[in-house]
Formats: C-alpha cells, sequence, structure tokens
C-alpha cells in the first residue's frame, strides 16, 4: 500500500528515529509500503520517518531505467555508515519531502554500511556513485536532517518559505 509523503516542513522530519529491536511482520510490511511508495513517486531512497514512522528503516533501488540493470531493492534496518572514504563527491539532490527544489550537496564519494536485513541477518557492503550518496542522504533522514541543512541559511530559508506556500495551497485545495 502507498503512503503518504510526509512534507518540509513538518516536524517529524526533524526528530532523530529510534533503532527497530525486533523485526515484525509488521516492519516487513512498513519496508514494502516504502519501496512501492518510492517507486511510484518516483524516487531512489525513502526513509521511515518520510512515512511518519520514526524508525530506523530506509529503503533504496538506485538502478533508475532497465538499462540500467534489473532492479535491486534493498530495505535497511538499523543501517549506519562504517566507513567513508576521504575523496567526495558533488550531487544535485533532490528529496521527495521537498519537491521540485535540488542543490548540490558534497559527501564522501564512497561509503560502507553496516545493517540488518529483514530477516535480521547483519549485512555490510561498500557503496559507491549514487547509491553512497542516496543511502548517506537516507542515513540523514533518520537523525532529523535535511539535504537543506547543507546549505546557506539563505538558500535554506528561501525553499523552506517556498515550501510553506506549497503546503498553504495543498491544504486550501484539500478543504
Ligand atoms: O529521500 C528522498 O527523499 C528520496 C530522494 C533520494 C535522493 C536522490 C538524489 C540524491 C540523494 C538522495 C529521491 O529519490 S529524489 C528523486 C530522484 O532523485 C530520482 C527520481 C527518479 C529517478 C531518479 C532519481
Ligand atoms: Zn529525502
Amino acid at each position: 500500500m502507498k503512503r503518504p509523503i510526509l512534507l518540509h516542513p513538518d516536524p517529524r522530519l526533524k526528530k532523530t528515529c529510534a533503532p527497530l529491536d525486533d523485526i515484525s511482520d509488521e516492519v516487513r510490511v512498513l519496508a514494502a509500503d516504502m519501496l512501492e511508495t518510492m517507486y511510484a513517486a518516483p524516487g531512489v531512497g525513502l526513509a521511515a520517518p518520510q512515512v511518519g514512522v520514526l524508525s530506523r528503516l530506509i529503503v533504496v533501488d538506485c538502478v533508475k531505467s532497465e538499462e540500467d540493470g534489473p532492479a535491486r531493492p534493498i530495505a535497511m534496518v538499523n543501517p549506519e555508515v562504517l566507513q567513508a572514504s576521504d575523496e567526495t563527491n558533488v550531487y544535485e539532490e533532490g528529496c521527495l519531502s521537498i519537491p521540485d527544489h535540488f542543490a548540490d550537496v558534497t559527501r564522501p564519494k564512497v561509503v560502507k554500511v553496516g545493517w540488518l536485513d529483514l530477516d535480521g541477518t547483519p549485512r555490510e557492503e561498500e557503496f559507491d556513485g549514487l547509491w553512497a550518496t542516496c543511502i548517506q542522504h537516507e542515513i540523514d533522514h533518520l537523525e532529523g536532517k535535511l539535504f537543506l541543512d547543507y546549505l546557506r541559511p539563505l538558500k535554506r530559508q528561501m525553499i523552506t518559505r517556498k515550501m510553506q506556500k506549497l503546503k498553504r495551497e495543498k491544504a486550501r485545495e484539500a478543504s
């Protein structure tokens, strides 16, 4: 089932999320719903707080088109960056909670990530390129951090004001 994506500014997007101690069927349903929501958006990642759940769960699939190979959906429970390269990469990031706004963000180019899969098995893998950028962006969501927090205050303020206006318009349309 697709779930609504929260839009910035929303206090739930600023919260630190709690680790998941138990990988229950409820968590597996949430992960499936998040993947459906992410593909429908469309997006390449989604974090649980973006659908209003303040738990440490993210989903990613950075295979953008069939030409790039088969889809590779990954659900990560309690993901952590274990190692990050000194070499950095600049990517023009977007966010499904901040639609139509993009900005260059500099992050480590390669990261080694540890997480639990949906069976509770510990996993470790090194990610590069868009995968590395996207996973770092999603882990930031679990800390209540948005890509806007890397920008200069003036640009952050400008985007936030535009988003406040968009949310007012959407609320008016819905009433
Ligand atoms: O967390 C999110 O809001 C999802 C976000 C992830 C992300 C994208 C780019 C750089 C860092 C993190 C998105 O998926 S935005 C949409 C997007 O980038 C995209 C959509 C369709 C095809 C390819 C990319
Ligand atoms: Zn985002």
